[in-house]
């Protein structure tokens, strides 16, 4: 296999470059590996889809505008077990795999957490042996490239087909045309292959790209629009015209290559929903409800009942968050202007739910109203996933019960079993194993390696918890990988941190509900302190933030802007400067945080209470190790009851009390500061500035609101609590075995949020599907 692998990299090399492979540059090794690792994968695909083809079962395809894949060669290497081989046959000719890896660009075709998430499942199948494929969007650009210039961010267009393309394989003969009112372009699909990790079963996750049907005038760049740029979109929606046809785009090229394939092999669409099940990440990909149905009616000849059962049968739909201006509502303008006929079918679909409806004993008229599909002349997108997708999920317990209690709740009267919770799972051999490959295989010494498979035999460890010498290895990998992300820093932003500081980090968007406000509040209280006592005892911490705010986010911008700034300010401070670091990392990606993830002591998920659907984020910090401090929301409380509380720093309001105090109306911010003079201090110093900028817009927000309602995240209402619970970590922090008692207990329990769990429950209580038998 070895000279295999050199023969093979040698003969390529000569043939494309002329040169021998010691005599390439890293790029071209690069080129050259991936061509190699590209093959294999390509041989694996072409097997698996011989044996899908001929075993008939059903297959999932899942439906998202956003996927996150990060880098692919140090993954399909580690999944396809060829790392000795690879680094051996690189060696050879004087490279080291670690070098070649870190050319590739990012594949960022997502915003955050959606988008990582559809990823993770990706692997996650692939691994379980589930056929699966995604569907998106080929986008020329990716989420922009954040540059940080005169303390504030700025964005750049990110190019990754540069080099990434090379895992792209574009299947011109399965083109299909994607028709719009007014023009129609070509969808290319161009696949990337998705291998399971040392599993037979190659998956693909297809990009549709949009090309011009003619070139003439105007038609080309019209069609390049399509697929030009991903949307910076995180929790919001933005009402583009642009997006919509980005939305139909995909699901109509989709859904029109499905149907054609699936008449051919069986001659009629009776039984299409036997053979494929489409999961709607989030209401972004609902187009394909309209677009089956408009299909199967006006090219097959359907009758409209027989098509919506077949429909119905095979969509279902995650929601993946909560609030109001994330939920998709579109002007019916938009359609009538470019899709007339699926504007047609919607209106019927609202037509027919209001007809169910009318006469329901159960549902108040608010009720019934809120469940309208057209409300006010715009589209309730959830509302035409949840009234006809079999199976509606929410992301973390505590997201479900919210979406019953709340947003769907008249929907539960109607169909009671129709929402259900899948706790959402990370792809954990990424986040782990290769991104920890000191701690992957310290666990490995410990219980042998069956928990690359299993996940939940973590809970081996636990035996190790009061094993001293186990403990102090933990704390010795921390430190490695600590000085590995100082390192890190120091390159990327001219930094010295000290590895012996507590890290906490806070590493995700940047949204108002995530509070990392709340965060820098804090710290400024810290700074305030140790000017005021610089001899207190106190213990070096560095602050870690990365975050990406949405280009039009304002407050967002500044709130990144006053990271940089309080950072610039502590660095200049003698009494505070070695006790006090923040780092502010530009441009956050998945590579990024793979570096992070596993450096973390503290990890801080501090929304507020019934914002965050899950955060994965949270999971893979914990599988690394850190503790975590934060409110009850999303997956963090499952973490919590899964640790204990004696294993992680809880604090702030309650989700129902979040809720309560909203309703009562009587939340006054200035309350708060004006019985606090830590507070007061806190927002004059907003007002007055910081490194010479002012942060007024930030002290109103808090305290009369912008563009909102005064503080409507609530920071000053949890601030007290979060100060005390963050004193007390510093406290237990000291305390090094102690701690890494807690870590070791975070890691043990840590194998229930896998990816692999997570789509095996939506494998069997969702989509109804089997693995492909051996
Ligand atoms: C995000 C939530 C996160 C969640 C991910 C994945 C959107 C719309 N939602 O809490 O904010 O972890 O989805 O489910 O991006």
């Amino acid at each position: 296999m070895k000279t295999n692998l050199i023969e093979v990299l040698e003969k390529r090399s000569l043939s494309f470059t002329g040169s021998h492979p010691s005599e390439l540059s890293k790029r071209e090794m690069y080129e050259n590996v991936s061509y190699l690792i590209m093959k294999k994968l390509t041989e694996k695909f072409d097997i698996s889809k011989s044996r899908t083809d001929d075993a008939d079962q059903k297959q999932v395809f899942y439906l998202s505008l956003e996927f996150l894949p990060g880098t692919m060669l140090g993954n399909a290497v580690y999944n396809l077990n060829l790392q000795s081989e690879i680094s051996e046959a690189l060696e050879h000719f004087g490279f080291t795999f670690e070098e070649i890896c870190q050319l590739e660009p990012d594949l960022g075709l997502g915003n955050g957490g959606l988008g990582r998430l559809a990823s993770c499942y990706l692997d996650g199948l692939a691994t379980q042996g589930i056929v699966a494929h995604g569907m998106s969007i080929c986008y020329r650009n990716g989420l922009f490239k954040q540059v940080i210039r005169n303390n504030r961010q700025f964005e750049e267009p990110d190019k990754w087909q540069n080099l990434g393309d090379c895992w792209l394989v574009n299947k011109v003969n399965e083109s299909e045309t994607v028709t719009y009112s007014d023009f129609k372009v070509i969808a290319l699909p161009r696949d990337l292959y998705i291998a399971g990790y040392r599993s037979e079963l190659v998956n693909s996750l297809r990009l549709w790209e949009s090309n011009p049907v003619s070139y003439e005038c105007g038609a080309a760049e019209r069609a390049y629009s399509i697929s030009k740029s991903l949307y910076p979109e995180d929790n919001r929606d933005e009402g583009k015209l642009l997006r919509i046809r980005q939305q139909y785009f995909f699901v109509s090229a989709t859904a029109q290559s499905l149907l054609k394939k699936h008449y051919v092999k069986y001659k009629t669409l009776d039984n299409f929903h036997e053979k494929v099940a489409f999961q709607i990440n989030d209401t972004h990909p609902t187009l394909i409800i309209p677009e089956l149905m408009r299909i199967m009616i006006d090219n097959y000849g359907y009758a409209w009942e027989n098509a919506e059962q077949i429909v119905r049968h095979c969509v279902s739909y995650t929601n993946h968050t909560v609030l109001p201006e994330a939920l998709e509502k579109w002007p019916i303008k938009f359609f009538s202007q470019i899709l007339p006929r699926t504007l047609e079918i919607i209106v019927e679909f609202d037509r027919r739910l209001k007809l169910e409806i009318i006469l329901n004993p159960n549902l108040n008229q608010e009720e019934k109203n809120s469940m309208a599909i057209i409300q006010e002349n715009t589209i309730h997108m959830a509302n035409l996933c949840v009234y006809v997708s079999h199976s509606v999920n929410g992301v973390s317990s505590l997201h479900t019960k919210i979406l019953k209690e709340n947003n769907f709740a008249p929907f539960v009267k109607l169909s009671p079993d129709k929402i259900q919770n899948v706790t959402n799972g990370i792809a954990y051999r990424r986040w782990l194993c290769q991104a920890n490959p000191l701690l992957s295989d310290f666990i490995e010494e410990l219980i042998g390696d069956t928990f690359k498979k299993d996940a939940t035999n973590l809970k081996l460890l636990e035996k190790y918890k009061d094993d001293n010498q186990v403990l102090d290895r933990l704390v010795q990998i921390k430190k490695c990988n600590k000085e590995r992300l100082a390192k890190h820093i120091l390159y990327s932003n001219n930094l010295f941190v000290n590895p012996d500081s507590m890290y906490d980090v806070q590493v995700k968007r940047l949204h108002e509900y995530k509070r990392q406000l709340l965060n820098l509040i804090h710290i400024m209280h810290l700074y305030d302190e140790l000017l005021e006592n610089p001899n207190m005892d106190f213990y070096p911490i560095t602050f870690i933030f990365a975050a990406k705010a949405y280009p039009s986010d304002t407050i967002g911008k500044s709130i990144i802007s006053l990271a940089i700034n309080l950072a610039a300010k502590i660095e200049k401070s003698p009494s505070a400067r070695n006790k006090i670091m923040i780092v502010f990392m530009e441009n956050y990606s998945v590579s990024m945080s793979e570096i992070i993830m596993p450096a973390a002591d503290l990890s801080k998920q501090i929304s507020l209470a019934g914002k965050e659907a899950s955060g994965t984020g949270n999971m893979k910090l914990m599988i690394n190790g850190a503790i975590t401090m934060g409110t009850k929301d999303g997956s963090t409380v499952e973490i919590s009851e899964l640790v204990g509380d004696d294993n992680i720093y809880i604090f702030g309001m309650r989700e129902h009390q979040v809720k309560a105090l909203k309703s009562s109306g009587v939340y006054k911010p200035w309350n708060y500061i004006n019985a606090s003079y830590a507070l007061k201090h806190i927002i004059d110093t907003l007002n007055d500035g910081i490194n010479s900028n002012s942060f007024s817009d930030i002290a109103t927000s808090i305290t009369s609101g912008y563009g909102g309602p005064a503080d409507q995240y609530y920071v000053l209402a949890d601030f007290e609590d979060y100060r005390l619970t963050h004193a007390r970590i510093m406290k237990d922090y000291s305390a090094t075995r102690k701690w890494a008692k807690k870590s070791l207990i975070n890691i043990a329990n840590s194998g229930m949020f896998s990816a692999d769990r997570a789509v095996l429950e939506y494998s069997n209580s969702i989509w109804d599907v089997q693995r492909l038998e051996d």
